[in-house]
């Protein structure tokens, strides 16, 4: 049983991205593109177009184009669609990193990507210099957005982003169609380590429409408050290139923090929030809430985990809004399923109805039979093209008709309105973010004092997905669970910090040698 969408298919043109957002910029040159949300700095899209052009310019003079990968390792800011969109238009495509990683994955990275340059900002530039130093990196250049630190001598040539965008070098004549690769931000997907996720023009910019025919409520003249990062799919997506086509203004924030956040609503008059559940939850629970004049919000959208139904309506009663609901994937550029703007009345527990263009199926993962209740399976043209350098990690997620398997169980109603009630992959989510075993798994083994290791997702009192390790030790090692706890810490981007730990006499495995995470599970849920 396939369910489609219940909208009608859209058509998707075959551009790329910048030249979708951008060709007739002109109409709202003078029109707010984006706002640094902590100094108020105002950046028009004439002024993001231009930068757009002279970035693309600047990375043809340096002879890169179609093929050519570069790495964005930034928090939010005015400039971070300059970067990413003016990449694009050159023909590159760019890798976009978690702020939150330590040089070691930061390295990773770059390394699996491949990327020749990589832009950050000065605040960054420690771990950015750690990371390009590493074997096997070939980042040629380091170009800062904020201001080049002026220090004698660095290993690789270090330039100001706004020295670049100064180049009266011809624009290079690319020609980008759909099927170019545009984004590789990276995803663990259903199993193993963090992998580079091929996104097509044609993928971001099917999302943009299908996402857009969900509602009508982001336009000229709303204000999107960007606090999640752009670095992931959500808010590269939802926040930053929505806001650029539907030519509102995208308010960033560097990181959350909660007074800031509820400053910058107030004081900009934001219209649309978009969060992952546990900024949900201070929303809906924090005194401070009350000490500011956040009427101006109109829509909290949630997604990137569970939101539990009952907190969202006490969200949606607090801040007298709509509260909706979507589901997504990286993989998916990222959005399958959200409730339609006008359908606030669906329920909050759901993740809505599939996008126009997608096809859906739900097979149990025993038995491959398709059915009512299943791992949920997504086709349609906002799905990768495949994992980067990884044919055996695409082959067994994207199937030879086109079908993404989430990892998901999902069951779906009459009406086509879906929920999440399983997760059959290994990943963990903390707080919205990835969290894979896999990576964690390796990092303890390379402890001498541990002699195997497993790592699943359990709720803690109140009810939030984290990591636990269970550890089984090395004969005669003196370790103790904060010992396992900091080793991992020091190693890590904090978000994937292991945060309980259990020592056991041995990790339950198949014959032919893999961790039996449901037997662990078992363990876990028993009496
Ligand atoms: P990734 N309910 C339950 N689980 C969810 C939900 C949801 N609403 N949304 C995402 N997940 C989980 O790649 C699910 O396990 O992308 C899924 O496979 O970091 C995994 O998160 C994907 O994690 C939007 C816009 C969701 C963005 C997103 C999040 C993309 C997160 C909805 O409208």
């Amino acid at each position: 049983m396939t369910v489609r969408s219940p909208y009608a298919d859209i058509d998707i043109p075959d551009v790329g991205l910048p030249e979708f957002l951008f060709s007739d910029v002109s109409d709202h040159a003078d029109s707010v593109a984006v706002i640094d949300g902590p100094s108020g700095r105002e950046m028009t899209f004439g002024e993001l177009a231009h930068g757009v052009d002279r970035f693309a310019a600047a990375l043809g003079e340096r002879g890169l184009g179609k093929g050519d990968v570069i790495a964005l390792f930034a928090p939010n800011n005015a400039y971070y669609p300059v970067v990413f969109h003016g990449g694009l238009a050159a023909g590159v495509a760019v890798s976009t990193i978690n702020a939150m990683y330590t040089p070691d994955e930061v390295a990773f990275q770059l390394r699996d990507s491949g990327s020749k340059v990589l832009v950050t900002i000065s605040a960054f530039l420690d771990r950015a210099r750690a990371a390009v130093a590493e074997e096997g990196v070939v980042v040629s250049e380091i170009i800062l957005i904020d201001a080049a630190r002026d220090e004698a001598s660095t290993p690789l040539p270090e330039n100001a982003l706004a020295d670049l965008l100064t180049t009266t070098a011809e624009r290079p004549s690319v020609t980008v169609t759909g099927d170019d690769v545009a984004a590789l931000p990276y995803s663990s997907g259903t199993t193993g380590r963090a992998k580079g996720v091929v996104l097509t023009h044609r993928n971001l910019i099917a999302n943009l429409l299908q996402v857009q025919t969900m509602g009508t409520h982001v336009s000229s003249g709303t204000k999107i408050l960007a606090v999640l990062p752009f670095f992931h799919i959500y808010g590269m997506t939802c926040m930053m290139n929505q806001g650029i086509h539907a030519r509102a203004a995208v308010v960033t924030m560097p990181k959350f923090e909660l007074a800031e956040f509820l400053r910058i609503i107030s004081e900009y008059r934001i219209d649309r929030v978009y969060v992952a559940p546990p900024i949900a939850v201070a929303l809906a629970k924090h005194p401070m809430v009350e000490e500011y004049d956040i009427d101006c919000v109109d829509i909290v959208f949630s997604g990137a985990a569970a939101l539990d139904a009952e907190l969202g309506h006490a969200m949606g009663k607090r801040l007298n809004c709509t509260v909706l609901q979507g589901y997504g994937m990286t993989e998916l550029s990222p959005v399958s399923h959200c409730m339609p703007d006008d359908r606030p009345d669906m329920d909050l527990s759901s993740i809505g109805v599939a996008l126009p263009n997608v096809e859906c199926k739900l097979v149990d993962p025993e038995t491959g039979e398709e059915g009512p209740r299943g791992e949920l399976w997504v086709k349609g043209p906002n799905v990768m093209r495949e994992y980067l350098n990884n044919a055996d990690a695409t082959s067994s997620t994207l199937d030879s008709d086109g079908f993404l398997h989430t990892g998901d169980v999902a069951t779906v109603t009459d009406e086509g309105v879906f929920y999440i009630v399983d997760r059959v992959k290994e990943l963990i989510k903390y707080k919205g973010y990835q969290v894979p075993p896999a990576e964690l798994e390796a990092l303890l083994l390379t402890n001498d004092s541990i002699a195997d290791a497993a790592v699943i997702g359990v709720k803690d009192a109140d009810g939030e997905e984290i990591p636990k390790a269970f550890v089984v030790k090395q004969q005669g090692a003196q370790l103790s669970e904060d010992d396992v706890m900091s080793f991992v810490a020091s190693r890590i981007a904090p978000h994937k910090k292991v945060r309980v730990v259990e020592f056991i006499d041995e990790i339950p495995k198949s014959g032919s040698g893999k961790i039996l995470r449901k037997d662990l599970r078992a363990r876990e849920n028993a009496p």
